[in-house]
């Protein structure tokens, strides 16, 4: 009983400690891990990333996603033509079937536009992702890390 009591508030304390944290979610058979976010200044779109893995024998797909802090969220892939890597907006993300899908910069990412206020490190970012089959689900992306240089310097905010 007692070392429960303890469990529990060396729980409490660490995530008073941490803040957010990242956390994983589960929609039908897809796992999401760790949804994280990158911003950098409020008039700039700001990134998402995440890992998935679609534990079905069937493929799967994000079709679309959206923000309630956002104005749109698209989602994007690179590709390198010329020797010269650019974004480009994708329709859906695949999720192959027993696949893991790593949504990470300069691959496939969520781009967030139109951000109704600026959210620092730490704060989360609401996400809805809606998926073919597994259907709809609502995550938080953690802020953290820094602008690099695969950051959205060729992104302009369209409006
Ligand atoms: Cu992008």
């Amino acid at each position: 009983m007692k070392l429960k009591s303890v469990l529990i508030a060396t729980a409490a304390l660490t995530s008073m400690m941490f803040g957010a944290l990242a956390e994983d979610y589960k929609v039908g058979k897809v796992m999401i891990g760790a949804p994280w976010a990158r911003v950098t200044l409020k008039d700039r779109p700001a990134a998402a990333y995440m890992k998935l893995h679609n534990m079905s024998d069937a493929a799967d797909m994000i079709v679309a996603v959206s923000s309630p802090l956002a104005e749109r969220v698209e989602m994007h892939t690179h590709t390198m033509t010329d020797g010269v890597m650019r974004m480009r907006q994708v329709e859906a993300i695949e999720l192959a079937p027993k696949g893991h899908t790593e949504l990470k910069p300069g691959g496939f990412h969520l781009m967030i536009f139109g951000l109704k206020r600026l959210i620092k490190k730490g704060e989360m970012i609401p996400l809805k992702l809606t998926l073919k089959t597994a259907g709809e689900v609502e995550i938080k992306a953690v802020v953290g890390g820094k602008a690099g240089a695969m950051d959205h310097s060729g992104h302009k905010q369209t409006q």
